[in-house]
């Protein structure tokens, strides 16, 4: 039988398959340190293989995430830095990613519109309010393996909290292994609900993406889909798009590239640049 890894607590795994729920050991050959949350995995009576990954997240450990949500929120401010770092990392990694705007009840116009300006061509972008319980949107973007990300406070707890509300009946259990979750080191467990599994846990927050991913910094412009066709006038091939004779910079100067999406990337070059160094 095949399954997915719902959640691990040391060498006994939860294993969904077909809606049914098995508790089960890795055989004798698979070891458990090599089986994640996430996983698809073959069982009998024990797990007897994992089968190829797609992407693996560290911390949580996390197995073929489909979809990553990274939220933001009108306070605290966007991080754009962590935003595009974490739009490089779903390209890096083939996750889908969508762009949540938490906490629309206090977000006005102006800043609503000028993330929709800097961000409608590269992702899907979904507006919610955690505190109205107003979630609808991001409950049907729910499809696959889903994991959340962002920075602090911008609502990631209380989106998963109201999300497992309405959804789940063991909500008191869940939310107290969320409370519990804050002091220690916790494993993640990923929640079934109607066209996919979402992780309980907030992901992460920051991103150094030197760490996390190989990416060469004369290869950073190729994750700027918004950047593709201007690329192509650059004079020369290897262009940074940092001075000269460069077909990125008169886009920005003709408003065709973002300014904001811009000098995200010159941030996120000096940083890939500088961490070469060591
Ligand atoms: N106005 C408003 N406040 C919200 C909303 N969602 C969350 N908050 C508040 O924002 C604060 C932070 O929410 P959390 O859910 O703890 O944020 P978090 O992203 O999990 O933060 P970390 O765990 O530190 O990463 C809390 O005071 C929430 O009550 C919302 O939709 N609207
Ligand atoms: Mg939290
Ligand atoms: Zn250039």
């Amino acid at each position: 039988m095949q399954g997915i890894v719902l959640s691990k607590n040391a060498n006994l795994f939860t294993v969904e398959s077909n809606g049914e729920i098995h508790k089960i050991h890795p055989s004798g050959k698979t070891k458990t340190s090599g089986i994640f949350v996430g996983d698809k995995v073959e069982f009998e009576e024990n797990i007897t293989k994992v089968l190829p990954r797609k992407n693996l997240l560290i911390r949580p450990p996390l197995a073929n995430i489909d979809r990553l949500f990274i939220v933001i929120s009108p306070s605290p401010k966007p991080d754009f830095i962590l935003v595009d770092k974490l739009l490089i990392y779903c390209t890096l990694n083939d996750i889908f990613p969508v762009l949540v705007i938490n906490k629309c009840d206090i977000a006005g116009e102006e800043f609503l519109s000028f993330i929709t300006k800097n961000y409608k061509k590269i992702v899907k972008i979904i507006k919610i309010s955690a505190k109205n319980g107003n979630i609808k949107e991001i409950e049907e973007n729910i499809e696959g393996v889903c994991a959340m990300a962002g920075q602090s406070a911008v609502g990631k707890s209380s989106i998963i909290n109201s999300i497992f509300k309405e959804n789940l009946a063991d909500t008191d259990t869940l939310s107290k292994r969320i409370e519990r979750g804050k002091q220690t080191t916790r494993l993640v467990t990923l929640y079934k609900l109607r066209k996919g599994y979402l992780a309980d846990t907030a992901g992460f927050s920051l991103l150094d993406l030197s760490y996390v991913t190989n990416l060469d910094y004369r290869e950073l412009s190729a994750y700027y889909p918004d950047f593709l066709t201007a690329r192509a006038k650059c004079k020369f091939r290897s262009c940074l798009h940092e001075s000269g004779d460069c077909g990125v910079i008169r886009a920005v100067d003709e408003n065709k590239i973002s300014m904001l999406r811009y000098e995200n990337y010159l941030r996120i070059l000096e940083e890939l640049k500088s961490a070469r160094k060591y």
